[in-house]
């Protein structure tokens, strides 16, 4: 340890820190111009400037590298946000899009299945129009029915009674070749009708268009139409001699009534008969027998 008035130990090293240039002569009120001073701690020196100068402007160098990383990533930042809102976005509409064009197909099929319907609907109300304005049109206006010569109309038919004899087929090719066919039969009123053309005889017999000749009892129209009912006279008819075709007698007896007046009658034999010919057809000119 030093004492009062002698110097230091340390006095050499102190020494080597005066400054020459009397830079901290403010810090010496009582020192004497030229004398050697004794300073506080206090380092100085060139290269500890230099030493602080280096690492301050280290730590500038730092502090500003670390500002701008700092400056450049919040710049970034943003920028990197907004682009994955802006990728969100994208996605969004994409998507939007995408609901949306299923969306129109789906609707224009829709659309062009109505349409279809439309089409059709027309068409069927088209058809319902023309028909409904053909039942509200007044019928055509239609000719009289009239008959050829010597035919006689009853209902919508001609009749034709022949005045000669023929057999059973021999008297449906003649109504044939006038566009007729013997006569079929249906009603009581049709019937009666024909019955009063007939003349009164002993036996009066013509052929009309009925046979069983395909089948026994199987009686048919001429027109291939099974028979239903009929005006058989009481036990007829009886195929009693290989009897397969129909005729229908006129006697004198007053007592005899038109809806009982069929017969049976082997085909081969000779009789009149009775043609028949529905009038909507073309008009035939037939001659009287
Ligand atoms: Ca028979
Ligand atoms: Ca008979």
């Amino acid at each position: 340890m030093s004492t009062p008035g002698s110097p230091p130990a340390t006095e050499g090293m102190y020494s080597k820190l005066i400054d020459d240039e009397g830079a901290f002569d403010e810090f010496r009120p009582n020192a004497h111009p030229g004398s050697p001073v004794r300073l506080p701690v206090r380092p100085s020196g060139p290269g500890l400037y230099r030493l602080a100068t280096v690492c301050l402007a280290t730590l500038c160098g730092v502090l500003l590298i670390s500002i701008i990383a700092v400056a450049a990533h919040y710049t970034n930042k943003p920028r990197s946000g907004g682009e994955a809102t802006s990728a969100l976005q994208k996605q969004t509409q994409d998507a939007n899009v995408t609901v949306l064009s299923a969306t129109i197909n789906k609707l224009q099929q829709e659309k062009s299945q109505l349409q279809k319907e439309k089409a059709e609907l027309q068409k069927e109300k088209a058809e319902l129009q023309a028909k409904l304005a053909a039942t509200k049109a007044p019928a055509p206006a239609q000719a009289p029915v009239t008959c050829p010569m010597n035919w006689k109309l009853f209902g919508s038919s001609c009749y034709f009674i022949s005045t000669v004899s023929r057999s059973w087929q021999e008297g449906q090719d003649f109504c044939q070749t006038h566009g007729a066919h013997l006569a079929i039969i249906h009603t009581a009123e049709e019937q009666t009708f024909l019955w009063n053309l007939l003349p009164r005889g002993h036996w009066n017999a013509y052929w009309f268009g009925i046979t069983d000749e395909h089948t026994e009892d199987k009686w048919k129209w001429v027109d291939g139409t099974p028979l239903v009912g009929g005006f058989w006279e009481v036990g007829e008819p009886n195929n009693h001699i290989n009897e397969d075709c129909g005729y229908i007698v006129k006697t004198r007896v007053l007592e005899r009534v038109a809806i009982r007046s069929w017969y049976d009658a082997p085909c081969s034999m000779y009789w009149p008969f009775i043609c028949e010919k529905e009038m909507n057809t073309s008009t035939i000119t037939p001659t009287a027998h």
